[in-house]
């Protein structure tokens, strides 16, 4: 399989192996509670993470939640994911699903995972498999909301205590005094802090580290093993909060025998991980985290900090509430793409024998690239994950089959556009533009289906049960008659090439 590594991911790699070499075989220091100086560090070099602990949170909404893990746990809607980590497959060690406002994705890795609408208020009634599906879904939805709230308060009085520090603070105060932070969260007002808080969706994880038998041990600080590695949250509004609910399945007061000799973190109990990126001077902190405990990340926080998650010893769950941005992860957003992509096909005769309103370059590029969007950043992506979402809700079934209908209409607009390309007697200047407007869309075309279809079929994939593995679809043979194209390009796009190149005058072909 070939590994298809971003510049940019290269660099990031290579700048870690150089940060690991560099530490050689000494751990960095971290600091757990049980450090002097952990509260002092936390103040300083992490003022916008906020722990709220599992007393300060109502015993009604525990219980609905806590009940609610359970509930999706035993009707088997978490799911591992297949992600892509600098140009691998790899299955996730914990198990995940998402739920969030109808129509609503969120990517990840290279992963779009879609919503499992929770029931907000003036949307369509969700159709779900079980009552105790529903139920759950409700529950993450109130637990959406009650962290809303208390991530915008929370935020707007660390705001107000920094104002204040400013004000009272005199400036030849040595720069090491303990604040929020001089002018911390600069030009901050209060519709700012409520967009950033406003939840759109929730990622809930899974992990039972007794099933887990290979878990990656932390590689900075000696923290012990990672249930998820060192990274910032992606895809995210931009200084958006992240609110976590922790539920780790302890017994009542398992109470483990707190060896203060002991050094580091206890590696029977959960924690979460934090370090500032790039940085080897600052304590990493490994806060623990027990049955119920909320962490909010404010502002800049997963843009400045990395996170991680250490396993302990009992299975656990969480809940993550993000705004995720999805100006272009909607269902709403990519219907209205393909609306326009179609407005482009002449009402009345369908089938192969489609025809455009307009042969303009710009409206043809655009055409062939929102093709390539709905075939690969939906129904590829959709269909990847196998069947899972269909556990849970038949919310998506609809949607996905009607866009896969749009797309299926777009294969014969693309067939009309070469038509056009390869009549004769189209003046060489039009040819040449209608060629150059969709060759970077086919081609890109051509080299993602052989990557999903690589994906779908790589080891990895084929271990999962058959309700798990990825469909690689929408997939046909060579001689399908139902097809007006093939699904592999190559030959296509080399006949395209070669068209182009045919038309140029014989100077620039040698240049
Ligand atoms: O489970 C947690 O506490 C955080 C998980 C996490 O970092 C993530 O899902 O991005
Ligand atoms: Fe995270």
């Amino acid at each position: 399989m070939k590994r298809t590594q971003t510049p940019e991911e290269r660099e990031r790699e290579a700048k870690k192996l150089k940060l690991l070499e560099e530490l050689e075989d000494t751990w960095l220091p971290y600091l757990t509670p049980k450090d002097d100086e952990f509260y002092q560090q936390w103040q300083l070099k992490y003022p916008k993470l906020v722990l709220r602990e599992a007393g300060g949170v109502p015993e009604q909404l525990h219980r609905e939640v806590q009940e609610a893990f359970g509930a999706l746990h035993e009707h088997g809607c978490l799911f591992r994911d297949l992600v892509r980590v600098q140009g691998k497959d790899v299955l996730t060690p914990v198990s995940r699903i998402l739920i969030g406002n109808p129509g609503c994705t969120y990517k990840y890795l290279s992963t779009r995972l879609f919503a499992v609408p929770w029931p907000v208020r003036g949307s369509a009634a969700v159709r779900y498999r079980e009552a105790e599906i529903a139920a759950a879904c409700q529950a993450f939805l109130k637990l959406n909301e009650y962290l809303r709230v208390e991530t915008a308060q929370t935020w707007g009085e660390l705001v107000a205590k920094d104002r204040a520090n400013i004000d009272v603070v005199p400036v030849c105060i040595g720069p090491d005094f303990p604040r929020v932070g001089l002018g911390a969260f600069d030009g901050q007002d209060e519709a700012d802090i409520r967009s950033r808080s406003a939840y759109n969706v929730t990622l809930l994880n899974f992990m039972d580290p007794q099933k887990m038998p290979y878990l990656k041990e932390e590689p900075y600080f000696g923290m012990g093993k990672m249930a998820v590695s060192w990274h910032h949250d992606e895809n995210l509004v931009d200084r958006s909060a992240v609110a976590v609910y922790s539920y780790s399945c302890e017994g009542p007061e398992e109470d483990s025998e707190d060896d203060p000799q002991l050094e580091g973190r206890d590696p029977d109990v959960w924690h979460v991980g934090f370090k500032i990126s790039w940085d080897i001077e600052t304590p990493g902190l490994a806060i623990p985290l027990h049955q119920g405990d909320c962490y909010f990340m404010l502002d800049d926080l997963n843009a400045t900090h990395q996170h991680c998650v250490l396993a302990g010893l009992p299975p656990r769950f969480s809940s993550t509430h993000r705004v995720a941005e999805c100006s272009t992860g909607t269902l709403d957003y990519i219907l209205q793409r393909c609306q326009l992509a179609l407005q482009n096909v002449r009402d009345g005769a369908g089938g192969a024998d489609v025809s455009l309103k307009s042969l303009e370059p710009t409206v043809l590029k655009q055409g062939e690239e929102i093709h390539n969007e709905v075939e690969f950043e939906w129904l590829r992506q959709f269909w990847f994950q196998g069947n899972r979402y269909s556990k849970c809700t038949d919310w998506w079934c609809q949607p996905m089959a009607q866009l896969e209908e749009m797309w299926r209409k777009m294969e014969d607009v693309t067939n009309a556009v070469l038509r056009e390309v390869r009549k004769e007697g189209v003046p060489t200047g039009v040819r040449n533009e209608t060629l150059t407007a969709i060759l970077g869309p086919l081609s890109t075309r051509q080299s993602l289906r052989r990557e999903w279809h690589a994906r779908c079929q790589s080891r990895t994939a084929r271990t999962l049960p058959a309700d798990q593995r990825p469909e690689c679809r929408p997939y046909w043979e060579q001689d399908d008659p139902a097809m007006p194209l093939p699904f592999d390009l190559t030959d296509l796009v080399a006949e395209l090439r070669g068209l182009l190149l045919e038309a140029k005058p014989e100077k620039e072909r040698k240049a």
